[in-house]
């Protein structure tokens, strides 16, 4: 009515076509000018805003969503017509020598790699009150997840370009309205974490509509008639979000050959990158997977061949809500189960991919970055007609391969574990009930998980370690290993770390190793207890000798005390620094430190 003067020409185009699609239920019963004119604009704002932010536009979003809504009631198998397999990838093993020359060629590889950081999401799951990037991967140093990602990459990036003019990798983080102030603020405020402003780009993922019915009619906000209500669209938003922001060909004009895309809280996952990066250009993938052995029922998706009777054929994620179906669905009547190895035979898909950017820009011409979508309605009753509350359509960013042609060299990595993966994901209460043997994906095991590698590595370079003690926090019994972190720029790789490595080293269980400096060689070091060494670039350090003091102790602590800090609650224990031995080296220059 007389409410459309308030538009632009762009609006009053965007409400015509909408009006032609079915949602005349969104301006009905609409006082007349004057009233609320203001928050009229929002809503048209907001509907523009919609339609910007969504490939083809809203109306595409409505068309697709009728579908997808139509298949789901119609209970249509997404996999209909398809045979699951298991299928074959490269497996590695950390430090054998396939392992080592796949890292050299993956650090050669590194300056012509950007990185892509999804991080839109609350982490629910979790439930932590701030973002996930900012909690500490381990409270020895207190260094949060997005510093570490960061010190990675500069790592990556000095090792790649040794010799040669400093090539910048760059760094995107995609954040959503749930998630980008606070990252921008935890970069600010810690001046990027060292890394150049100018490397690092945020792009923000918009929400995607709510949907009331089968007929896709968009869902107002029951607080506010004057706005639609929004939900997350998923990570596979950030295809669509590199794609438009033009990033991709700027990448490509200066040369660049690789995108690597990884989650928000996984501590272990830059041990595998070079090796991950290496096999992608070895092989010449234009998509590679980085998986894990999976153990059924794991929240993880399941890396899959599917064969279509037509003969056509791919490997894709199945992701954990569907892979028992489908299972059950095509021969395996037991569904989603752990084979004799005691592990699923379908590898665990850990979302780090490695994507070649010539052909991924190809493809993102064609699609505009849209990715396959699906809709997960929660029915009424069993007439499908109603949901119980509104529902929209989701997208992850494993599916990008599902539109290549058949000819793309997609392929995949399983990484052991250990070194690979351990993301922060649940919460105390939902980690202990999962089912023994699982993993647990809290902030306790995350942590942990982080000690364990450490000192697994430092093994293999010929340190003697003791094995680790079983404990319990927060319900969850794991491993607890020295405390041992390093700078990623001290242990980049296996070769890296041998390499400051000599002698005759030994760490007991009880003791805490933190090296925070690159030039830090080690040699005929004991110890037992506490030992801090930190060191400028330029300054090159001996450490050796006995080392021995009362070190930090482990204490437990109860998620549901209030009196202890959140970060510590939601892992179960905290550190006494009883006593340690800690050496700073800030000028350039040789140093030694030896303990009689
Ligand atoms: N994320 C966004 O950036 N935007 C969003 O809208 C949603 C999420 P979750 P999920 O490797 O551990 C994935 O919630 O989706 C970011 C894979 O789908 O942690 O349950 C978010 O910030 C699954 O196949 O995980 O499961 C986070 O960084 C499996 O491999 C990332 O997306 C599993 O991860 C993942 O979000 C895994």
């Amino acid at each position: 009515g007389d409410n459309f003067n308030l538009l632009s020409p762009q609006q009053q185009d965007l409400v015509k076509t909408l009006l032609d699609n079915g949602q005349s239920h969104l301006f009905n019963n609409w006082p007349a000018p004057g009233v609320d004119d203001a928050e009229k604009k929002a809503f048209f704002d907001q509907l523009v805003l919609l339609d910007s932010s969504y490939p083809g536009g809203l109306v595409a979003y409505i068309k697709n969503a009728k579908r997808l809504l139509a298949d789901s009631k119609a209970g249509t198998n997404p996999f209909d017509g398809f045979t699951p397999s298991v299928p074959t990838g490269e497996t590695l093993a950390f430090g054998d020598e396939n392992f080592i020359k796949f890292e050299e060629a993956g650090v050669r590889e590194a300056k012509r790699a950007a990185f892509v950081l999804v991080a839109g999401g609350l982490g629910e799951r979790l439930g932590y009150n701030g973002i996930k990037v900012a909690l500490p991967a381990e409270t020895t140093t207190g260094t949060c997840f997005l510093q570490h990602y960061i010190e990675s990459i500069l790592a990556l990036q000095e090792a790649s370009s040794e010799g040669e003019s400093k090539a910048q990798i760059p760094f995107v983080i995609m954040t959503s309205d749930d998630t980008h102030g606070r990252t921008l603020e935890l970069l600010e405020s810690n001046s990027y974490f060292g890394m150049k402003s100018t490397q690092v780009t945020l792009l923000k993922q918009e929400k995607v509509a709510c949907l009331d019915d089968n007929d896709a009619r968009l869902a107002l906000d029951p607080k506010n008639r004057y706005r639609i209500q929004t939900k997350p669209h998923g990570h596979g938003d950030v295809h669509s979000l590199l794609h438009s922001s033009g990033i991709l060909k700027v990448w490509h004009d200066a040369g660049l050959k690789w995108v690597l895309f990884f989650q928000d809280t996984n501590g272990l996952l830059f041990k595998a990158i070079p090796s991950a990066l290496g096999v992608s250009s070895t092989k010449q993938y234009q998509v590679n997977s980085l998986a894990v052995p999976r153990k059924a029922k794991e929240a993880i998706g399941g890396i899959t061949r599917l064969t279509h009777s037509d003969g056509r054929s791919m490997v894709i994620n199945v992701e954990y809500n569907q892979l028992d179906p489908l299972l059950r669905a095509s021969g395996y009547p037991d569904g989603d189960v752990n084979s004799e190895t005691g592990f699923s035979p379908f590898p665990g898909n850990i979302n780090q991919l490695i994507l070649e950017l010539g052909p991924y820009m190809e493809e993102l011409a064609k699609t505009g970055g849209a990715i396959q979508e699906f809709v997960n309605p929660k029915y009424k009753d069993a007439s499908k007609t109603a949901f119980k509350s509104s529902t929209r359509l989701e997208c992850m960013m494993q599916d990008y391969p599902k539109t290549l042609p058949p000819t793309a060299r997609v392929g995949f990595t399983v990484m052991e574990t250990w070194f690979a993966y351990a993301p922060v994901k649940n919460n105390a209460e939902d980690a202990a009930k999962v089912p023994k043997g699982n993993p647990y994906h809290s902030a306790t095991s995350g942590e942990m998980a982080i000690y364990r590698a450490n000192s697994i590595i430092l093994k293999k370079a010929g340190f003697q370690v003791p094995d680790p003690v079983l404990q319990v926090f927060n319900g969850q019994e794991v491993e607890v290993w020295p405390r041992v972190t390093w700078k990623p720029k001290w242990g980049l790789t296996f070769s890296l770390i041998k390499s400051k490595v000599s002698g005759n080293c030994s760490i007991s269980q009880r003791s805490t190793l933190a090296i925070k400096g690159q030039k830090v060689f080690i040699e005929n070091l004991s110890l037992d207890g506490a030992l801090i060494i930190e060191s400028a670039n330029d300054a090159e350090v001996n450490v050796g000798g006995s080392v021995q003091n009362k070190g930090w102790t482990i204490e437990p602590v109860d998620y549901k005390d209030s009196s202890e800090p959140e970060v510590l609650r939601i892992r179960g224990f905290k550190f006494n620094k009883v006593e340690q031995v800690e050496e700073k080296y800030s000028e350039p220059g040789k140093f030694q430190f030896k303990k009689a």
